[in-house]
């Protein structure tokens, strides 16, 4: 059965089959039905900390360690992470549509390359740098935090990076074996307790051999990647027109990516917002001949671009 409106569902088929210049504006809600938590909102802390105070370079300076253990655990949660249906809807449009162009906002490294994926490994191993723009970095990127160090590794599945990264387990009888098992601990919640870690148990910069590593995503105050940035700003200007955006699980409150709706609407852009929260709209508003597409996007966007 359809889970969205059978006329606003048509007129968007309609509009998206003459469509040749897209974007797609992805956020945390878009893995939301991979098990992936979002930023605000429910869901939203981390033990008890605010997620958007965790990722500041702030955070960092005050307790490396905690900020480790948050970006350990979201690492290894996004390896288990399975892709949902609205990323393989979204990897099966990019692979129909030469002029789509996807920016995710996302670092879990789950979005949507062509061609088809056909396993969660494949999905993050092909980014073709081309269609797929990472705003706000990867989760697998890591690179050094001393400010004169260059040192970045894209690709780093080490999961756990470092041994006292480690998810902590606990053993319990496996009745049928009666062999110990362990059972991973979910750090995520305050009353599980993590160790307080220091220095000298984080991952270092192999190349300066001083600096810790980091996770290489991008925090509040950060610069968004320049050449992420260059090559959206040169597709934006390429042609005088874009016909659609996309905004996909976002709450569209976080700049400069949430100006990009904004930025294609000015180019005469049509703008379909698919959210489980019918507030969470740009700060622009929905203006006539836009669509908003209430639910989960798992359900809805496959639905959409079917
Ligand atoms: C579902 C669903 C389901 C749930 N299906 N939907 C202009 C004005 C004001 C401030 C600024 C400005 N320009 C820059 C700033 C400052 C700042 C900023 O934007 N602040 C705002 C909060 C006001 N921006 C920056 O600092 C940026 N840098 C920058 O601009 O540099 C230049 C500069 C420097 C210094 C001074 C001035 C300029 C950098 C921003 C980096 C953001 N980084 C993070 C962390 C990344 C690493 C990590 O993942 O840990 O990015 S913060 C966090 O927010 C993360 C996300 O990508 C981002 C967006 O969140 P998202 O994805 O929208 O998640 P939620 O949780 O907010 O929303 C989820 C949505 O899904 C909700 O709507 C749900 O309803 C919905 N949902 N389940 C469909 N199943």
């Amino acid at each position: 059965p359809s889970v969205v409106p059978q006329q606003d569902l048509e007129s968007f088929q309609e509009h998206l089959n003459k469509s040749t210049r897209i974007l797609a504006l992805l956020g945390a809600g878009l893995s939301a039905s991979s098990g992936l938590p979002t930023f605000r909102g429910a869901g939203g802390l981390w033990r008890t900390h605010d997620a958007t105070q965790l990722a500041t370079p702030e955070a960092f300076s005050a307790d490396p360690g905690l900020v480790w253990q948050f970006y350990s655990y979201r690492r290894h949660m996004a390896l288990k992470a399975k892709p949902n249906h609205a990323h393989y809807a979204l990897a099966e449009l990019s692979r129909k549509k030469e002029g789509f162009l996807t920016l995710s906002q996302n670092v879990d490294g789950k979005p949507s390359p062509p061609p088809m994926p056909v396993s969660p490994a494949d999905l993050r191993a092909n980014h073709p740098e081309e269609s797929l723009k990472l705003l706000h970095g990867s989760l697998f990127d890591v690179k050094c935090s001393d400010f004169f160090c260059n040192y970045l590794e894209k690709n780093n599945y080490t999961d756990p990076i470092v041994p006292a990264l480690a998810i902590p387990t606990s053993e319990e009888d496996a009745t049928t074996t009666s062999a110990l098992a362990s059972r991973e601990l979910d750090i995520a919640d305050e009353s599980v307790p993590i160790p307080e870690l220091s220095y000298k148990h984080l991952p270092k910069c192999p190349k300066c051999k001083r600096g810790l590593l980091r996770p290489g995503v991008v925090w509040f105050g950060e610069m968004l990647p320049e050449k992420v940035l260059d090559d959206t700003e040169d597709w934006i200007q390429r042609e005088s027109k874009i016909d659609l955006i996309m905004v996909i699980g976002t709450s569209a409150k976080v700049y400069p990516a949430a100006g990009f709706v904004d930025r294609a609407r000015a180019k005469g852009a049509r703008v379909a917002i698919i959210n489980m929260d019918k507030n969470d709209v740009p700060a622009s508003g929905l203006a006539k001949g836009d669509w908003f597409f209430q639910g989960d996007a798992a359900l809805i966007l496959p639905e959409m671009l079917s």
